[in-house]
């Protein structure tokens, strides 16, 4: 209601800056409705925004943005480049396999039974993301500029001074994805657009990928045990597909930690870093205590404090670095961490 009416107010300002101005809080209304809130009226909410930022791109389209002196830094997103980021030596002999687009039996025998690993190549490289609406900075600030998105700031979900904030898509790009000379000549933290159901929010963006036929196939359930360290909200629902996305600049960090469903991990944009450990390396990896956290590693993989965590230089691991057409298959209860290394855009797909 309250989003509707703000739109009303915008009618009635006709089309100058006050009317732009209007649109825009009509549409953080939705957002915040979306992000807060549960699915209401035949979940209007996502609908009338994807009308509402057609309408301030229009806006913009016509110039009424340069009107705007808050928005002069943000009105023009820059040709993406690449951040150099110190790249790991990897291995020759602990490399994650990569297996061009296998069958789904194949897929299911060798990989998800066996608890294994795989970066399947030729899958995503189809998609309009990856194609005909390749995922630019400008195609996505084009699409989704305006709309309110929830950013991890800090380096580290581990860290103490990490927090959430929520803010447009095109202030994120402009601040953490590209800042500025200024802004990067501050040091700025690093803001992380995580673990989101961006899709859910913005269906325009859900349009430009497909769920890979790979997250319908089933296996056995594991046995009671296994699952029952697990949040059952996060096991209850055994049909649902779960889409996240993940995006954000070069020397992003999900520290080491394992999730219950079987993951395939689509890199659209840019490189990451993974290292694996399997679910029978545990003791080596010394996981945190209490409730909350117990899914995390307490160490750091790129620079691990052997003293305190002696067995950790034991572990064995696979590692590997996705690029943009990639597809990470992560078994369930498979340690993960990763470290992007370029601006980077990747999605999610958690089954169970
Ligand atoms: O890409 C990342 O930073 C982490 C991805 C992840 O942890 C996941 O897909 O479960």
């Amino acid at each position: 209601m309250k989003a509707e009416s703000i739109l009303e107010q915008a009618h009635r300002e006709g089309s100058g800056l006050e009317n732009l101005l209007k649109l825009r809080k009509s549409l953080r209304v939705c957002d915040m409705g979306i992000l807060m809130g549960a699915p209401v009226m035949d979940d209007v909410l996502p609908r009338m925004a994807v009308k509402l930022q057609q309408m301030v791109t229009e806006r913009d389209k016509t110039g009424v943005r340069k009107e705007h002196p808050t928005n002069s830094r943000t009105t023009t997103v820059k040709k993406q480049r690449t951040t150099s980021q110190i790249r790991p030596v990897l291995s020759s002999t602990k490399l994650i396999q990569r297996v061009f687009c296998p069958s789904i039996a194949v897929f299911q025998s060798e990989f998800m039974e066996r608890a294994e690993p795989v970066i399947l190549t030729g899958v995503i490289d189809r998609w309009p993301a990856m194609t005909s609406r390749k995922w630019s900075l400008e195609y996505l600030a084009s699409v989704a500029g305006d709309r309110t998105v929830p950013i991890e700031i800090g380096s580290k979900y581990t860290e103490d001074d990490w927090t959430q904030k929520l803010m447009t898509l095109r202030d994120f790009i402009s601040s953490f994805v590209q800042p500025s000379e200024v802004d990067e000549a501050k040091d700025r933290r690093v803001g992380y657009l995580a673990q989101h159901q961006l899709f859910n929010q913005i269906p325009e963006l859900q349009n430009d990928i497909m769920i890979p036929d790979y997250c319908c196939v089933k296996t056995s359930p594991p046995p009671k045990k296994m699952t029952s360290d697990y949040n059952t909200a996060d096991t209850d629902d055994d049909e649902e597909i779960d889409i996240n996305a993940w995006f954000g600049p070069a020397g992003t960090i999900s520290p080491l930690h394992h999730d219950p469903k079987h993951n395939c991990l689509a890199q659209v944009v840019g490189e990451k870093f993974v290292r694996l450990y399997s679910e029978e390396e545990t003791d080596k990896l010394y996981p945190h205590e209490g409730f909350l956290l117990n899914n995390t590693s307490r160490v750091d993989v790129e620079n691990p404090d052997l003293e305190q965590f002696p067995g950790f230089s034991s572990a064995k691991y696979q590692e590997g670095i996705l690029r943009a057409g990639d597809l990470l298959y992560i078994p369930p209860r498979c340690w993960h961490y990763v470290r992007s290394l370029t601006s980077s855009f990747s999605v999610s797909f958690w089954w169970q």
